[in-house]
């Protein structure tokens, strides 16, 4: 049988495939489960970075409706979100290590904001965004309501909501919905590069600045100010950060450790 995740172990970084390709990469729930089983794998400290992408023409079309007919009464949709789609959110965010997300192609429903949950989004030119959940008569979930407002301001995050309408990968670079917009044939290699150049960096540092970012949104100034403080505390104690300071000054490239 095929799985439904793909995973491939590079040096220093791994990429996770969503492997459905006949359903556009939609969610069953094996591949909830094998997805959240390389991610809780790619947590080990040999991985410093991951890449996370689709199979096909498409990176995800979020649940696979066809699980969703037939069923006696309406389906307790609660269950599904708190079971597997929430705890993929917190699994990304939680991760202490870059996640880039190479969107292949469509990204819809919930595979739009699983993409939204990575830390680098980038997206084929091809690649289009849509919440489609309004067409189906259910709510942005996988954090769409909490990232969209954040990261495209409020009239645009309700209108995408509201209209489901497809947002152009352009767009979404213009509107700061993603990293940046990179030709299709071209998105693979330049999503490997940077996964691999993070694999070579100052993890420990940059999984710091991950949650300094994720605190920003529910602190104030005063609160986060404090915040960055004791991470820096933390950051300097780390020998990645003696190794980034020394080879400055001995003008040579940093060998970090991840350490
Ligand atoms: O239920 C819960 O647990 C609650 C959680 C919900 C989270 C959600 O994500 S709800 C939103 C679910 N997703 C959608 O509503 C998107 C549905 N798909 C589409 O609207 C379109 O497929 C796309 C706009 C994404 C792409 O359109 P297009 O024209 O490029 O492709 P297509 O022909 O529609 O799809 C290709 C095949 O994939 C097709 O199968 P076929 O005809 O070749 O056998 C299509 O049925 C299948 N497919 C695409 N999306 C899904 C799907 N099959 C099942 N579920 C899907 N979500």
């Amino acid at each position: 049988m095929t799985s439904t995740i793909k995973v491939d172990l590079r040096d220093g970084w791994t990429r996770i495939t969503l492997n459905r390709p006949d359903r556009l990469n939609a969610f069953n729930e094996e591949m909830h489960r094998a997805l959240a089983a390389a991610l809780d794998e790619a947590a080990d400290e040999s991985c410093r970075a991951v890449l996370l992408t689709g199979e096909g023409r498409g990176f995800c079309a979020g649940q696979d409706l066809s699980d969703r007919v037939g069923t006696d009464g309406p389906p307790d949709l609660g269950q599904t979100i708190e079971t597997f789609y929430n705890p993929l959110v917190r699994r990304l965010r939680a991760l202490r290590k870059p996640v880039v997300c190479a969107v292949n192609g469509v990204a819809a429903g919930a595979g739009a904001n699983i993409a939204l949950a990575c830390d680098i989004v980038l997206a084929a030119r091809s690649a289009r965004f849509i919440q489609s959940f309004a067409k189906i008569g259910l709510v942005p979930d996988s954090g769409g309501t909490f990232f969209l407002p954040r990261l495209i301001g409020e009239a645009r995050a309700r209108a995408l909501a509201l209209t489901a309408e497809p947002l152009s990968a352009e767009k979404a670079e213009e509107w700061g919905l993603i990293w940046k917009v990179i030709d299709d044939d071209s998105l693979m290699a330049q999503a490997e590069a940077l996964t691999a150049h993070f694999s070579t960096q100052p993890t420990q540092g940059l999984a710091l600045i991950k949650e300094a970012m994720q605190a920003s949104s529910a602190n104030d100034l005063d609160t986060q100010l404090e915040l960055e403080r004791d991470l820096q505390r933390q950051a300097g104690r780390t020998p990645d950060y003696a190794e980034g300071v020394k080879a400055f000054m001995e003008k040579r490239p940093a060998a970090f450790t991840g350490k």
